[in-house]
């Protein structure tokens, strides 16, 4: 039997958009989980969505033979700065195609272990700063940690520097981004009509993209200019060929992604360490046996690759943290576009879904299900993300990557520049919070980090 999928009641055209809270958007798509369970649907920026956050339908969906990364709300407002980018490409979309088969090898393990030394010396500037910072001075993790993954992928992908760490202010690149980011998801939240009008928010929008694509095509220009044969994701780009169709990038395709990796490549890395510092910083015993391990491993030498892969508890800690934090904590599918479907499509046998149904999973609270995590699924416990029970969880319960082919791309990338920098601030320092009273509050754009978050960085011998 087929049964009704509850949801808040709305207005009639504008739906649900006067429910939700206009700065964290996603405390009212949790609160409505909370309220009225695994699947509830609601109306926003025109559009009837389904959101998803039990295991079980989860998983259900993420079946790549029945359903497909939709890119609706939000992400397609996204489109506007960077169109057919691998992130924001459709489903089916040719320019995806040729793009993910020419990047796949530029993002494969022995690239990215031969991007250590530029990671390395980003991550040592970083240090550098809270050396010599007195370790009485509140610091914001979060700035830091942008700056840092901002400049890595910067460095290592397409060869700039944005020397964030000799500048007070972030690059302006950043502000543009953030504001061109928020701003996409309240586009994405109105209805269509509504865009059309020109306001000072939608000019601005349009300067900011403008600006991106300037900085993307400047480091695209002066890399023609001066070629080198460095193996970076600008190179793959100009000059690979796809195996398939033997077809190139245009350049207007090469700055969509160079735009795309600055944007993906960064704030996802950035909220998880800023996480991660706080779940530790909550958790005094993880702390120490995180530090523990570092200390035994590297010690007082320089943080080398043969050290990251002897780190199982701090890739516990960081599989903990995109568990419980996940960054990106919704993903968006839809009935696979090109399939014929059986009639009527069923989720979970029972919950009826349209063929061009937008569904929500709320991956973030799919990470809290008690029937895969346990009664405990809300605390910190690295302990159970080792490799062992890591390993027999079951399929699709740990997905703060994504689904499938549409998964991240960047996540070796990601992981060695996150394990680099653990071992080196953990080696080189004591962390505590700024404030012992600190509520973990949200700040949330295209991603989640920890907002108004203090630590202080105390040294914990000459910098290593
Ligand atoms: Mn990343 C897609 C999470 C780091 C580049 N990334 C995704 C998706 C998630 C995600 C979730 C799927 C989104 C969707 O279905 O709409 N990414 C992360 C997390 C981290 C991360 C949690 C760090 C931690 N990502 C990175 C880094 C890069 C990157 C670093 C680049 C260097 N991510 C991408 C790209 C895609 C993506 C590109 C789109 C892939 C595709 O659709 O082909």
């Amino acid at each position: 039997a087929i049964k009704p999928i509850p949801g808040p009641p709305g207005l009639p055209i504008v739906g649900n958009i006067f429910d939700m809270d206009f700065v964290t958007p996603l405390k009212t798509i949790e609160g409505f989980a909370d309220q009225y369970g695994e699947i509830y649907k609601i109306k926003l920026g025109g559009r009837e969505h389904l959101v998803l956050s039990s295991y079980e339908l989860v998983h259900e969906a993420c079946d790549e033979k029945r359903f497909a990364k939709q890119v609706a709300a939000g992400l397609e407002q996204v489109r506007n700065g960077v169109g057919d980018g691998l992130f924001t490409a459709y489903t089916g979309e040719e320019n995806w195609g040729l793009a993910h088969r020419v990047l796949i090898p530029a993002f494969g393990p022995l690239t990215i272990r031969g991007m250590f030394d530029e990671m390395a010396d980003l991550a040592n500037q970083l240090a550098l700063k809270w050396a010599r910072l007195p370790s009485t001075t509140p610091l914001d993790p979060s700035d830091d940690f942008t700056r840092l993954t901002l400049d890595t992928i910067t460095l290592c992908a397409m060869g700039g520097r944005f020397n964030s760490f000799y500048t007070e202010n972030q690059h302006p690149f950043v502000d543009a981004m953030v504001n061109f980011l928020i701003e996409s998801g309240n586009r994405g939240r109105r209805l269509p009509a509504m865009n059309r009008i020109p306001t000072a928010a939608s000019e601005a929008y349009f300067k900011d993209i403008n600006f991106m694509k300037q900085v993307a095509m400047d480091l695209l220009n002066d890399r023609k200019e001066h070629p080198t044969d460095k193996k970076d994701l600008l190179n793959a780009m100009i000059h690979g060929k796809d195996p398939q169709t033997g077809k190139g990038l245009t350049d207007e395709l090469i700055v969509n992604n160079m735009i795309t990796f600055l944007i993906a490549g960064h704030e996802t890395t950035s909220g998880t360490l800023s996480f991660t510092m706080y779940n530790l910083l909550k958790n005094p015993e993880t702390y120490k046996r995180l530090q523990e391990e570092i200390d035994r491993v590297v010690g007082r030498d320089p943080v080398n690759l043969d050290h990251l892969s002897k780190l199982p508890y701090t890739n516990a800690v960081l599989r903990e943290t995109l568990r419980l934090s996940s960054p990106i904590p919704l993903i968006n599918v839809r009935p696979h576009p090109f399939d014929n479907h059986e009639d009527p499509i069923l989720l979970g046998g029972q919950y009826k879904v349209e063929p061009d149904q937008s569904m929500i999973l709320l991956i973030k609270k799919m990470h809290l299900d008690p029937k895969v995590y346990g009664a405990d699924a809300n605390e910190f416990k690295p302990e159970r993300m080792l490799d062992e029970p890591f390993n027999q969880l079951p399929p699709d319960s740990w997905k703060p990557f994504g689904n499938g082919m549409r998964a991240c791309i960047g996540r070796p990338f990601a992981w060695q520049e996150m394990l680099l920098v653990m071992a080196v601030i953990f080696q080189n320092f004591d962390f505590y919070m700024a404030d012992t009273n600190y509520q973990l509050a949200i700040k949330q754009n295209l991603t989640i980090k920890p907002k108004d978050f203090h630590i202080k960085a105390r040294l914990r011998h000459g910098l290593t």
